[in-house]
């Protein structure tokens, strides 16, 4: 049995769109690939009232799918958010979406071949050797759980603080073959002694910085070791960080029609805009402008400006009017793409802000 894994979809009524978008693209894929079951490896929905919100338009996609193939939605911590005074999300209607809340696992077996080991999530898993968890009898057994793994998968600063760490030492002591996870937004997949460890990432961009195409994973109930195979959503669009110069006089240069001709509507842009310059008011006003501009085309639009640094006379300096003489000059000798030649721009006048501050 083929079988399609995701994992935090986040699921949001203020990005509805944008989200149903994503989720038809999954169950476009599963139908694609002859998936048997499909797996939600928590964060279906960005918080509980989301859940609420959305349940129909979720249990309406979902009836998409062929007659047979289950689903299987596993709760992730975003499905506890601003839950009080929320209905519990067991009275909630998933339709065809069979809910693994049950703690601190639930168990069943899918095919001949393969079962299912399912932990929703948990702050903590610490007593996982007092689970009566039945003894493996498939070939294939899948746990399928949503939290961090330390010493597998980076735990870095920009993932939740929530606890979820799951020791490694679960997936040998329950004899998983396959660790089908998510919380974590990255996509990656370790082997780890005999467990093949699995994160799809998320499967939209939910956050600044969630670059590269978002992904799921396709693996067979029916091939020992399971070899997940990542396929890109379409759908999801991706993460860029658009560089956006600034001369001195304050023009902006950013991404040119050729440049974005292969981005997507569904693209999230960072815009950052770098250079040294006279006066950051209309640098600022410039940017802001661009950003209005590009929103009616791309899904969302946000700006930095970190890398813009602000000198008075900067472009009236012999030094710097030299050097920007010789830059105009060497225009053609640099490529197409004109990153460095703007970028040569910047480190010039930069070494030359850091001169005439008397830093050099
Ligand atoms: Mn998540």
């Amino acid at each position: 049995m083929n079988c399609l894994l995701c994992a935090d979809v986040h699921l949001k009524e203020a990005e509805k769109a944008y989200c149903l978008f994503v989720l038809n693209e999954l169950v476009f894929l599963c139908e694609r690939e002859k998936c048997g079951a499909l797996f939600f490896a928590g964060d279906v929905f960005d918080s509980r009232p989301d859940a609420e919100a959305l349940r129909g338009d979720f249990r309406a996609c979902l009836d998409r799918l062929s007659p047979d193939v289950r689903v299987f939605f596993l709760p992730g911590n975003h499905e506890e958010l601003r839950a009080s005074g929320m209905p519990a999300l067991e009275s909630l209607d998933f339709g065809r979406a069979r809910l693994l809340s049950e703690k601190p696992f639930s168990f069943e077996v899918l095919d001949g071949s393969s079962e299912l080991l399912a932990l929703p999530f948990q702050k903590d898993y610490s007593d996982y050797r007092s689970w009566e968890v039945p003894p493996k009898t498939g070939a294939l057994r899948i746990l399928l759980a949503h939290g961090t793994v330390p010493g597998i998968t980076y735990t870095g600063p920009e993932e939740d603080d929530d606890g979820g760490v799951l020791d490694a030492d679960i997936f040998a002591y329950f004899g998983a073959d396959l660790a089908a996870l998510g919380h974590l937004h990255g996509h990656s997949v370790t082997a780890f002694g005999k467990t093949c460890v699995a994160y799809p990432g998320s499967a939209r961009v939910w956050r600044e910085g969630e670059a590269g195409p978002r992904q799921v994973l396709v693996f067979s109930t029916d091939k020992m070791p399971p070899r997940p195979r990542p396929l890109a959503l379409a759908a999801a669009g991706e993460y860029r960080v658009v560089p956006v110069y600034a001369a001195p006089g304050g023009d902006l240069r950013g991404p040119d029609e050729k440049e974005m001709a292969g981005w997507k509507a569904a693209d999230w842009l960072r815009l950052e805009v770098s250079g040294v310059v006279e006066d950051e008011v209309p640098v600022m006003d410039a940017l802001r402008e661009m950003q209005a501009g590009l929103k009616k085309k791309f899904r969302r639009v946000t700006q930095s400006a970190e890398n813009l640094s602000v000198l008075q006379g900067i472009s009236s300096h012999p030094l710097a009017r030299r050097f920007l003489e010789k830059w105009e000059k060497d225009a053609g000798r640099y490529s197409a793409s004109g990153d460095a030649y703007f970028l040569a721009r910047l480190k010039g006048l930069a070494a030359i802000k850091e001169i005439l501050e008397g830093k050099k």
